[in-house]
């Protein structure tokens, strides 16, 4: 088993400059370094990331010693970035542009084209520096918002490579998320992934609603389907280190001093609250609830303190700054409205405070109150509970913070209703001892056995368990397995038969079916396969027999358009043998019926073919068409009962044709001229099935693509389809 490389934005250890001018190495804050440094200590891992320092400020010399004692001392690689890179990819694109939006701040987003630009390169150097110590054996787990486009990186590179990544944020709903300019980007970004974790199931159902309107993939359960592989999709709620909060000894000199002692006792409850600065978390809709609750319950005056203690964080945005100053103004209008001489309402800190500080503090707030107003998990909450190893304590928390999901015993509340919020606050403070430890105990439960490692095991385990999920899906082998005995059998043979699907098989798929003619490389390939005259080529289609022969009729191939019903032999240029007598005048009951369809549902449009009629919808709302296909084909089948008609359902269109005629027949025409001693038929959809059952066992049938299918074997995009007959043809 390979080594487990950690990506994120910024590594666990965060290095600066102390007044002296020498480098030093500090622990970094923030939700993911610290959920995940436990795990990484303990793993086979080596962590890559910036360190926190630009690289304009070190010397070559600097950076090379950086280099050695964060590899030697801290298993960690640093990704040096430039001050341009750190303004435009850290604070313009990660903060001004995805983490707005994705909070649901759709007024604060920035959509600056050159930032995305930049953000596009920095991810692309964190995938160079990963290159740099990959092993095939290797697990990788790329890291939150910053590095949406990684895994699609590391996948065109090292297509074997396991890739989980996991956002540590909210993933939104489709209407915001659509607001994005680069969003498809990001989707494909993300879908270089094996696994792709959220922390609740309402952020992977808002991705997979995203990954369907916009990239039209089908999802099945738990997996997408794209480019040939499955991308799983899973909810992991981070946890915390439970037992490290729960058994942490607080040095004596901390515990004893009165500085680091909150006020309360002899009838004066505390309440604490703990975050980065950060519009998201709430911080002045809390001070105004807070507010709320002295002004409509005015016993609690001289009673109650609130210690709000912020941690500077991304101060370079100015929507930061404008928050600092909000919050500010409403703690000294608070304390100036409702403070005495003995009574300051709320104390404000704002700095950063150690872990040990933060516990120090837990075990002593009477309620902590966590109020964001988006957050995608809130981990302040959970270490809250664990550090009160004597049960007590209440936690007041919105239902916008992902840690709602799994704290249903705390005090839930609607952060913008601040007399909700009050009147949480005040149930909690009013709460009996006893009743407050019934509710703990069962979140303490849960917070031990879904911890940290927990977490992050089970996320392993399911990447690791990805790459065999093919096989026991009961899908064939791939055909990379057994290229070289195929290839010897294709050097062996004398007589060879290649029937080749055309649409999904050669050529990738377009939105208008005219555009998807054949390029150079495939009339060369093509043209090659022909020129051998032990070689039989079929291309063999549901086109109609004009494209096949303006694109295709003058190479040496035969062509059967029309799923069999045409059927034209190399070099009788515009003679087409008609395989079924055909009739048109259904056509006249069945046009109008799909154009109602189609006048409905926008996007949508019929291909009127000789004798058949198309429907395609690839274009479409992939919601609106699945809420509309099933009346389409009932309303079709009802209206076909009792004919010889029937639907063909292919990728994105359903036709209406004469049910007897079908690929499988033409394969069998073909099979009747002459006897191969070697077959090859490739094809990726419902209609190529038809070939494939009607082939003797030992053809070689091949899937392009996933899903049931009665070939042989498969392989993953029309792209390695390709690439299987020219490794056939360069035998
Ligand atoms: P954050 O937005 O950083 O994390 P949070 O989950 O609360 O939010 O994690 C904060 C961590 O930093 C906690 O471990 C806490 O102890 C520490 N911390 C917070 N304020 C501090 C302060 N003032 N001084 C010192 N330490 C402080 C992001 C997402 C969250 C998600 C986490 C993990 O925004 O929604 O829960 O990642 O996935």
């Amino acid at each position: 088993m390979g080594k487990i490389v950690f990506l994120s934005n910024r590594l666990p250890t965060t290095v600066k400059r102390n007044k002296e001018g020498a480098l030093v190495y500090e622990e970094s804050i923030g939700g993911l370094s610290t959920g995940l440094k436990s795990f990484h200590q303990e793993a086979d891992s080596i962590w890559i990331g910036w360190p926190g320092i630009l690289e304009e400020d070190l010397t070559g010399e600097e950076k090379q010693e950086i280099k050695k004692t964060l590899r030697d001392n801290y298993q960690c690689i640093p990704v040096f970035l430039s001050k341009r890179e750190v303004d435009e990819y850290y604070h313009g694109c990660s903060n001004r542009t995805i983490w707005p939006l994705f909070h649901y701040f759709t007024g604060k987003t920035e959509y600056d084209p050159s930032n995305w630009e930049t953000y596009c390169e920095v991810n692309r150097k964190y995938f160079k520096t990963a290159e740099e110590y990959l092993d095939s054996e290797d697990v990788i787990w790329v890291h939150d918002y910053h590095l949406f486009l990684v895994p699609e990186l590391l996948r065109e590179g090292y297509p074997q490579l396991k890739i989980g990544f996991f956002l540590h944020i909210p993933f939104p709903s489709f209407e915001v998320f659509r607001l994005l300019i680069w969003r498809k980007e990001i989707l494909k970004g993300l879908l270089g992934a094996n696994l792709i974790g959220f922390h609740t199931y309402d952020y992977m159902w808002h991705f997979l609603t995203c990954v369907r309107r916009l990239l039209g993939c089908e999802d099945v359960l738990d997996k997408i389907i794209y480019n040939g592989r499955y991308v799983h999709v899973n909810a992991f709620p981070m946890g915390i280190d439970y037992e490290r909060f729960f058994n942490y000894q607080i040095e004596p000199g901390v515990a004893e001093n009165s500085e680091f002692s909150l006020e309360n006792g002899q009838g004066m409850k505390t309440i604490l609250s703990v975050d980065r600065l950060d519009y998201s978390k709430g911080i002045p809709q809390r001070l105004k609830a807070f507010e709320t609750l002295l002004k409509r319950y005015p016993e609690y005056k001289e009673k109650v303190t609130f210690y709000l203690i912020v941690a500077p964080s991304r101060v370079e945005v100015k929507a930061y700054h404008q928050l600092l100053k909000e919050i500010r103004e409403l703690v000294s209008e608070i304390n100036g409205r409702f403070g005495t001489m003995d009574w300051m309402p709320v104390w404000f800190f704002f700095r950063p405070f150690t872990q040990e500080m933060l516990i120090n503090y837990y075990r002593q707030a009477d309620i902590l109150l966590v109020t964001p107003l988006r957050d995608g998990m809130n981990l302040v909450a959970k270490e809250y509970i664990a550090a009160r190893n004597d049960y007590r304590g209440m936690v007041v928390i919105s239902e916008t913070a992902g840690a709602a999901n799994e704290l249903g015993e705390a005090i839930i509340v609607n952060p913008n209703d601040y007399r909700h919020t009050a009147a949480g606050i005040k149930a909690a403070l009013e709460m009996p001892e006893e009743e407050q430890e019934a509710r703990n105990l069962i979140i303490h439960q849960r917070l031990k056995s879904y911890n940290v490692d927990y977490w992050g095991e089970e996320f392993l385990r399911a990447l690791r368990w990805t790459g065999t999920y093919a096989l026991e899906a009961g899908l064939p082998r791939h055909i990379k397995e057994d290229i070289e005995e195929i290839q010897k059998a294709w050097c062996q043979a004398k007589k060879r038969l290649l029937l080749l699907d055309y649409d999904g098989t050669l050529v990738d798929f377009t939105n208008v079916p005219e555009e998807a003619k054949p390029d150079l490389e495939l009339r060369k390939l093509l043209n090659e396969a022909a020129e051998d005259l032990k070689n039989t080529v079929v291309i063999i289609s549901g086109r109609e027999r004009h494209n096949l022969l303006r694109w295709l009729g003058d190479i040496h191939l035969h062509l059967v358009a029309s799923h069999g019903l045409w059927i034209r032999n190399p070099g009788q240029h515009e003679e087409w043998n008609m395989t079924a007598r055909q009739e048109k005048g259904w056509k006249n009951v069945v046009l109008p019926i799909l154009g109602t369809y189609t006048d409905q549902i926008p996007g949508s449009f019929i291909e009127d073919k000789v004798y058949s009629l198309a429907w395609h919808y690839r274009q479409c709302d992939p919601v609106i068409i699945e809420a509309k296909l099933p009346e389409i084909r009932e309303t079709l089948n009802r209206i076909l009962q009792s004919t010889n008609l029937g639907i063909q359902e292919g990728k994105k269109v359903l036709e209406v044709k004469d049910k007897t005629v079908n690929k499988g027949q033409a394969a069998t025409y073909f099979l009747n001229r002459d006897q191969y001693d070697f077959i090859l038929a490739l094809g990726d959809d419902h209609t190529d099935e038809h070939m494939f059952t009607m082939l003797p066992k030992k053809a070689y049938t091949v899937k392009v693509g996933l899903g049931k299918t009665a070939a042989r074997y498969r392989t993953d995009t029309w792209l390695s389809a390709r690439m299987i007959l020219k490794k056939m043809i360069q035998s």
